[in-house]
């Protein structure tokens, strides 16, 4: 509990068996739940995960927006974290991103990894990816964004109720963020944290990857409807709107 608020951190993990024991060992004593997503492991990942004392969900289909839908659907907190089972996010900031969006007006905080302060960190191909993607965010949807690829978020668990998430892959990840910005009863904000080496084996392909998160920017720029949920509604209608809205449009 932090502040009269449940938190459930959420750990979408593929092969994490080097990073996620580290990851683990220092989440904060207020953390309520700890969901550690298992996208079909083959290593110790899981049994690290059960030991370090994680909720650990078996999702078999592969894919991180994939991942991420399951833990999301499973996550009983009022406030998420979320954050790689690699090592390379900040721990240690998650009270300090807490705090922030309790005290902000907005409902969704991305954790910013620029302007980038451990050089090593991100490679340079990835690095000139996450520029040119996170431009071409801002184009598409007329919003700054710094950092479109971030997977570090901290947002109250409603605002899901909200958005249309469709990505089971990679994309996931800026899309969570477009439909937090676009929306106006979300709010979206971007707070700048350090960033580290990973442990364990990088599990993105920089060309593959990059390219699939470019083709999916323009996809949703084009199928994105403004408004398409009334404002001011209460949650519960404002969900059975958009699943009507949503079987509309197919
Ligand atoms: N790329 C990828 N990552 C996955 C998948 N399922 C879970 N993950 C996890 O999602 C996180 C992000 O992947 P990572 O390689 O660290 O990407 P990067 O941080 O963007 O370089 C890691 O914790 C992965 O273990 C998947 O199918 N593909
Ligand atoms: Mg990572």
């Amino acid at each position: 509990m932090y502040q009269g608020r449940r938190i459930t951190v959420v750990i979408p993990c593929l092969n994490e068996e080097e990073g996620i024991g580290m990851v683990l060992a220092r989440i904060p004593e207020f953390v309520d739940e700890v969901l550690v997503v298992d996208n079909g492991s083959t290593d110790s990942t899981a049994l690290i995960a059960r030991q370090a004392g994680a909720r650990v969900i078996r999702e078999d289909v592969r894919g991180y927006g994939r991942a991420y839908k399951t833990g999301l659907l499973n996550a009983r907190g009022d406030i998420i974290v979320t954050l790689d089972g690699d090592h390379s996010y900040p721990i240690d900031a998650v009270s300090y991103l807490i705090e922030a969006l309790l005290h902000s007006d907005v409902g969704f905080i991305s954790a910013s990894r620029f302007p980038v302060q451990n050089p090593g960190a991100m490679a340079f191909t990835n690095y000139v990816g996450n520029i040119i993607l996170s431009l071409v965010t801002s184009v598409l949807f007329l919003r700054w964004i710094r950092d479109s690829q971030s997977g570090m978020w901290i947002f109250f668990k409603e605002a899901l109720e909200k958005m249309d998430l469709r990505s089971d892959g990679m994309p996931f990840s800026e899309e969570i963020k477009v439909e937090a910005l676009l929306h106006p009863e979300i709010g979206f904000k971007e707070i700048p944290i350090s960033y580290s080496n990973r442990a364990g084996e990088k599990k993105l392909r920089p060309w593959r990857d990059g390219w699939h998160n470019l083709v999916f920017l323009f996809r949703k720029r084009l199928t994105w409807r403004r408004n398409r949920v009334p404002l001011r509604t209460a949650g519960p209608v404002m969900v059975h709107v958009q699943a009507q809205s949503r079987r509309e449009r197919e």
